[in-house]
């Protein structure tokens, strides 16, 4: 049996080869599939798909910025006569969609069903829908890690950690794909994961790092003997216990990336933030810098409390930080989220097409601004951030935080190199706005509606029992 498992590609990203790394759900699904199957791995920003190789199955793992190009493969794959799954968090959030254009769909984590969907699809008795919720991490298998990307510059591999998050913030989509509840993989479990991955660099997957300080403090013990580097995400809590900041660095965290979401004091407050005052964020910015971990900031525009002011005074807030990198977005009600159906509910979603709902295009109706103002104020900011001087200027403030090291100057620069290029692609034209005419809300059912009409596989044998 052949096997393919493809991440699909979205325009933004194509640029960033040099800094890729595998996506990890790929290589847990391959671990998950019985031995004896023949497993290729295509990540697309990496390498073509060649369509003249056939294969039984095909599977897809699906963002909703990529859900239009997942289709689209997944059309021509059903053609040449293979079946296709559909994986990820937009089949999860919009499962009677993704079944239109699927043979199958797996509704949340691979885990508990992966290994019983494949068996299934071998004795002709492929389910449609799949969803097994919050599996047991600690009975979940190594991930395969012997798909590597060639051209890389940093062997740097994903790690996973723990899953969930006890927040539900109204832009975000985690808390309703992997619950609430925090779960953790066992500390020994990681470290093995470490030991096997055969790597020194490693990009933890997880939401946030600091988010159950105990379990944090052994994590970051764990890894310390382990001699490696890595960059993860957090909250800015960290920088409230010194002694998890302490072992974070020791345990050799390089950089965090922080959701600091907005530099409004009224869009903090407006938030399940840690820290509400642009004062203590400053602070915290500071403490974490202090301790040699690079603050890399993702801040959003395009909240309703945001007017035209937010633009200078995001560039403001981040020349006096003196932070040398941040990613910028607009806000994106992404499906399944509060804030769709808030927007849907007062009528401002401007687009269905999901290729836009990729944080850089404004999809919706800001509340103090016309959509291609939010659009040009992002690119604008985008702009004076990565600009040539601007580079230069944040060369000091890197070295403040790291001092002359090979690996993270490279980072540094191809950050700011990325962070320019993605300044091209905002695309400010609005052409892609289509006023909600050829959006039909009636038929695409979100995941709780197909779950209670359920034609879902009763609850398969799990996999763990083999584990
Ligand atoms: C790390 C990360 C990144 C990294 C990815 C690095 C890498 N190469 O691995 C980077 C920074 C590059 C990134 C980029 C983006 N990201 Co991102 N990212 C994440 C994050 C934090 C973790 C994803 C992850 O790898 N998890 C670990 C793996 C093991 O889990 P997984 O991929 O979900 O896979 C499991 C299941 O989903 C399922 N599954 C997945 N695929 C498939 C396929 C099949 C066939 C099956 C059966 C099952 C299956 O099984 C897997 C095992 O259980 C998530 C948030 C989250 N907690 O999920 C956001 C998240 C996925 N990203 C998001 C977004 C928006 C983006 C960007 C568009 C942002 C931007 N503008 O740059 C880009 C798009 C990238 C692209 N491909 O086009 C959103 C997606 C929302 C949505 N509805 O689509 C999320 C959910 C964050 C959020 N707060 O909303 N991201
Ligand atoms: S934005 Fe971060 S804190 Fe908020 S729900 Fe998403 S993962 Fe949790």
């Amino acid at each position: 049996m052949k096997l393919l498992l493809v991440s699909p590609s979205h325009k933004f990203r194509k640029k960033l080869r040099a800094i890729k790394i595998p996506q990890l759900g790929l290589h847990i699904l391959a671990s998950l599939t019985p031995d004896d199957v023949d497993i290729t791995v295509v990540d697309e920003e990496i390498r073509e798909i060649d369509f003249s190789l056939d294969y039984d199955l095909v599977g897809i793992s699906c963002m909703t910025a990529t859900a239009n190009r997942s289709y689209q493969l997944s059309g021509r794959f059903r053609k040449r006569g293979s079946k296709v799954v559909l994986g990820g968090i937009h089949p999860t959030i919009l499962p009677q969609e993704a079944i239109q254009h699927a043979d199958a769909v797996v509704i949340g984590e691979a885990e508990g069903c992966w290994a019983d969907l494949v068996n299934d699809f071998r004795r002709g008795t492929l389910q449609k829908f799949y969803h097994v919720p919050e599996p047991d991490l600690s009975k979940v298998p190594f991930p395969r890690r012997d798909f590597r990307i060639d051209k890389a510059i940093f062997n740097c591999v994903g790690l996973l950690t723990t899953r969930g998050c006890p927040y539900a913030c109204e832009f975000c989509s985690v808390t309703d794909f992997y619950g609430r509840k925090i779960r953790h993989r066992p500390v020994s479990m990681v470290v093995e994961d470490i030991k096997q991955s055969d790597s020194k660099t490693f990009l933890i997957l997880d939401d946030n790092v600091a988010g159950h300080p105990e379990y944090s403090k052994e994590l970051f013990e764990g890894l310390m003997p382990l001699g490696i580097r890595w960059v993860g995400q957090s909250s800015i809590s960290l920088a409230r216990d010194r002694e998890m900041l302490k072992l974070c660095r020791l345990s050799g965290c390089a950089a965090l990336f922080f959701g600091l979401e907005s530099v409004s004091p009224s869009s903090l407050v407006g938030m399940k933030k840690a820290l509400k005052s642009i004062e203590e964020t400053e602070e915290a910015i500071k403490i974490i810098q202090d301790n040699g971990i690079a603050f890399h900031p993702s801040i959003i525009l395009g909240f309703d409390t945001d007017t035209k002011a937010i633009f200078d005074d995001t560039l403001e807030f981040l020349g006096r930080t003196k932070l040398p990198t941040m990613a910028l977005q607009v806000l994106t009600p992404y499906p399944g989220t509060r804030l769709y159906q808030r927007f849907k509910d007062q009528g401002r979603i401007i687009s269905h097409d999901w290729s836009h709902y990729d944080h850089h295009t404004v999809v919706f109706q800001p509340k103090n601004m016309t959509p291609q103002e939010l659009a040009e104020g992002h690119r604008y900011v985008q702009n004076e951030f990565y600009s040539f001087s601007s580079i230069l200027r944040h060369i000091p403030y890197f070295l403040r935080v790291s001092p002359i090291n090979l690996k993270r100057s490279l980072l540094f620069l191809l950050l700011n190199i990325a962070g320019k290029s993605v300044a091209k692609y905002i695309d400010t034209s609005l052409d892609w706005a289509d006023n909600n005419e050829k959006w039909d809300s009636q038929k695409i059912l979100p995941r709780d509606k197909v779950l209670k009409g359920s034609s879902l596989s009763p609850s398969p044998v799990s996999v763990f029992e083999r584990a």
